[in-house]
């Protein structure tokens, strides 16, 4: 391990009245990366050895004292100083070392401050052990000092579930000595260190402490272990947390802070946590997105069907005024009505003040034309997905609506540029693409149509993120990236479904793989008439005879899925449990027979390669076709709009964690096989041969596009 050149002007060093001020500054939120560790020890040795310095200050520049280690740091070895060194050098000195907490504190930066001798707060900071949500435990002392404070259980309830509390409760835990008042968290930070010193203050040593765990019950850690293993299947980081909370009682500090960063480092380069962190980074809206957004306070939602009231939800909850416009009076009536009980319900489940529950209702008005339309800064359209319907609502928009409003359609498939040729201002439309129930998916695709303009890009952007979503830009094309995607993993679940799998096995074997449902269940779920209607709507529409045969014969012989009780399963009366059907069988059965296709044994192994490499082929087509932006959008759309699993980071993360040329082996396979649905997309092929990933060909783009000055 090379030790590199501190860089000082990371970490800021001044003296005020005897009292070092070490100010950590690496923006956006001041993250721990290896130059600002190596500046943080040097600076803090260098005030140990100054006979003029009587105490230590550290403290965060901007809005945040310091949001953990670098995240990126994690998918290479670790690079010294280690953070746990620099800590223990911290915890060493012989100088009372004062953290000011004057904003977020998380991970790594919370355990440099449990690493520091006192602890101070600004009332707006907020405190947190975040790591679990990456698949990692707090691998520089936290999970050793914090027990030390606030005891083992209050300890595991932080770090196992990785929410940030505030200052005050921080406070009344006895993570924090002191919470400052006013708005100046430096002057506040002085005035206690200036007390301390006056005081002889001794440096309080954490490491020193031992762990108060006289009132836990017998079984604690193995009870506490069993739970958080079942709570967070798949992950290392969740059991060993209870293991190094466990050791911190039991064994002496050094070993069980060595035990902690053996465990760290296993948590680190496991495939979870990779996949965890690759999130993290595909889930950040990029910088500047939304630069340029028009002001948007009331939205016009066109359609009171499910869609358009969850929309309506998500917009009123987020404080946009919401008029909700259907000319059928019944729909809208139910519409408004179920708005409000959905809001309801939020309040009487504690996830909404019933003040804040109450102002959302009030926000939410509804009409019968789209002339009301007209006050609205954005429409939302969320009407039947028929181009004709569509273009007719955006022709009758571009009439009653004003010059500077952005128009939205929620089309899951149709081509956007046809619905805005409807208008004579195509720049002002957008797709805004919201997954069903809008109210509860975060994901929101927006695609970009040929003419939408920057404005009005960045504007549904900003919309998405206040109401809380993650907006993801795709482009123009059938299913965008989402729902072309599915088509093609739909694709091999009905061919399997003629070729000799069962519903059941099918949606088994994804299940297994870790997808939150299987693609059967998923059908009826939603209903089959509505891919039923898409594929009659499409004009390019694969004339393969077996091509989504089965889904079309259930919907043809009344079959709709959960709605009607009967699908690609059964259903009781009033239950969701999906029952295999003896008649499915028989015209799935009766089906392969007239097409002549021989019946066998479908492994749960080709089940799922066929399914994720489907959907892995199709992506790099998208890449290629510049539709998807990046591999890290399509992981990130997979994984919050159609239950890929997290802990595989998506499916083009996933292709890498294989290997891609095991997954281009393996579509030649099927190319043998079964023809040319599995012809090999050419940057799939071309970046398997270099030995390269999906993130590296992001990695290339982004640069590219960085010496550009392209913000996308
Ligand atoms: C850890 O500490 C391990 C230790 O226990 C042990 C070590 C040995 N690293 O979210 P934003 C970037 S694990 C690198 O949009 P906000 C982010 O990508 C860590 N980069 O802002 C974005 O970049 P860009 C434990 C990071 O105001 C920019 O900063 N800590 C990191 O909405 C702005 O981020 C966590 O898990 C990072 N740690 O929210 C906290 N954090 O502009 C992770 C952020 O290029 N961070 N970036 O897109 C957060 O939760 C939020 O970022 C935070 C600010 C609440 C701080």
């Amino acid at each position: 391990m090379a030790s590199e050149a501190p860089a000082p002007s990371l970490v800021g060093s001044r003296t005020e009245d005897g009292v070092a001020v070490l100010t950590i500054a690496n923006p956006p939120v001041n993250a721990l990366a290896q130059p600002v560790r190596a500046a943080l020890l040097a600076a803090v040795l260098a005030a140990e050895a100054d006979p003029a310095i009587r105490a230590l200050l550290i403290i965060g520049s901007g809005k945040q004292f310091v949001a953990g280690a670098d995240i990126r740091e994690f998918d290479a070895p670790p690079r010294v100083p280690l953070l746990n060194d620099v800590l223990l050098k911290v915890e060493a000195a012989t100088k009372p070392v004062i953290a000011v907490l004057n904003g977020t504190a998380l991970g790594g930066g919370l355990e440099l401050a449990l690493a520091c001798h006192y602890r101070c707060a600004s009332g707006a900071a907020t405190l947190g052990l975040p790591e679990v949500k990456l698949g990692l435990l707090p691998g520089a002392g936290g999970t050793q000092r914090l027990p030390r404070l606030v005891g083992a259980a209050a300890a595991l309830e932080l770090m196992l579930g990785g929410v940030p509390i505030a200052a005050t409760r921080a406070r009344d835990l006895g993570i924090v000595d002191r919470l400052l008042g006013g708005s100046d968290a430096l002057a506040g930070g002085l005035a206690y260190a200036r007390e301390l010193v006056a005081a002889k203050a001794a440096p309080r040593r954490l490491r020193d402490e031992r762990v108060a765990a006289d009132g836990l019950e017998p079984g604690f850690f193995a009870a506490r272990r069993l739970e958080a293993v079942r709570a967070l299947p798949g992950l290392l980081a969740p059991g060993y947390i209870v293991e190094c909370v466990e050791a911190a009682v039991q064994q002496p500090f050094e070993a069980a802070l060595a035990l902690s960063r053996r465990r760290f480092e296993e948590c680190r380069e496991s495939v979870a946590s990779r996949s965890l962190r690759h999130l993290f980074f595909a889930e950040r809206p990029s910088s500047g997105a939304s630069a340029g957004a028009l002001v948007v306070k009331q939205v016009a939602v066109i359609g009171a069907g499910t869609m358009g009231a969850g929309i309506a939800i998500s917009l009123a909850t987020s404080g946009h005024a919401v008029v909700l416009i259907d000319p059928s009076e019944a729909a809208v009536a139910a519409g408004a009505e179920r708005i409000a009980a959905t809001i309801e319900a939020a309040v009487a489940k504690g996830r909404l003040a019933s003040a804040a529950g109450a102002e959302a209702i009030a926000r939410v008005t509804t009409a019968a034309t789209l002339e009301a339309a007209a006050g609205a800064d954005l429409v939302i359209e969320a009407v039947f997905e028929s181009m004709a319907v569509k273009r007719e609502v955006f022709a009758t928009l571009d009439r009653v609506c004003g010059p500077s409003v952005v128009l939205a359609t929620n089309t899951s498939t149709l081509d956007v540029d046809e619905i805005a040729s409807a208008t004579r201002r195509p720049g002002a439309v957008v797709g805004m693409h919201f997954f069903s129930p809008a109210n509860i998916m975060r994901l929101v695709e927006i695609v970009r149509g040929r003419a939408s303009t920057p404005a009005v890009m960045a504007t549904a952007l900003a919309v998405a993120r206040r109401m809380g979503k993650l907006g993801i830009v795709v482009g123009n094309g059938f299913g965008f990236v989402g729902n072309r995607m599915l088509y093609a993993y739909g694709r091999e679940n009905q061919l399997m479904l003629l070729e000799g799998a069962t519903p059941a096995a099918i949606d088994a074997a994804l299940k297994s793989f870790g997808m939150a449902m299987g693609p059967n269940a998923v059908g009826d779920l939603a209903g089959l008439d509505i891919g039923y209607r898409v594929r009659r709507e499409r004009k390019d529409r694969p004339t393969d005879p077996r091509y989504y045969r089965v889904a079309d014969l259930l919907v043809e012989a009344g079959r709709l899925g959960q709605k009607n009780g009967r699908g690609a399963y059964r259903y009781e009366p009033g239950s969701r449990e999906p029952l295999p059907d003896p008649a499915v069988e028989a015209l799935i059965l009766a089906e392969a027979a007239r097409l002549g296709i021989v019946r066998r044994e479908v492994a749960a192994e080709e089940i799922v390669a066929r399914c994720t490499f489907a959907l892995i082929n199709e992506g790099a087509r998208l890449l290629e076709e510049g539709i998807a932006l990046s591999a890290a959008d399509v992981d990130a759309i997979w994984c919050n709009g159609y239950g890929f699993p997290r802990l595989r980071g998506g499916p083009m993360f996933y292709a890498g964690s294989i290997g891609l040329a095991a997954v281009l082996a393996g579509i030649e396979g099927f190319r043998r096989t079964h023809g040319p649905d599995w012809t090999p997309a050419g940057l799939l092929a071309e970046l398997a041969a270099g030995g390269l990933s999906f993130e590296d060909w992001d990695r290339r783009r982004s640069a590219t596009a960085a010496g550009q000055g392209v913000v996308r």
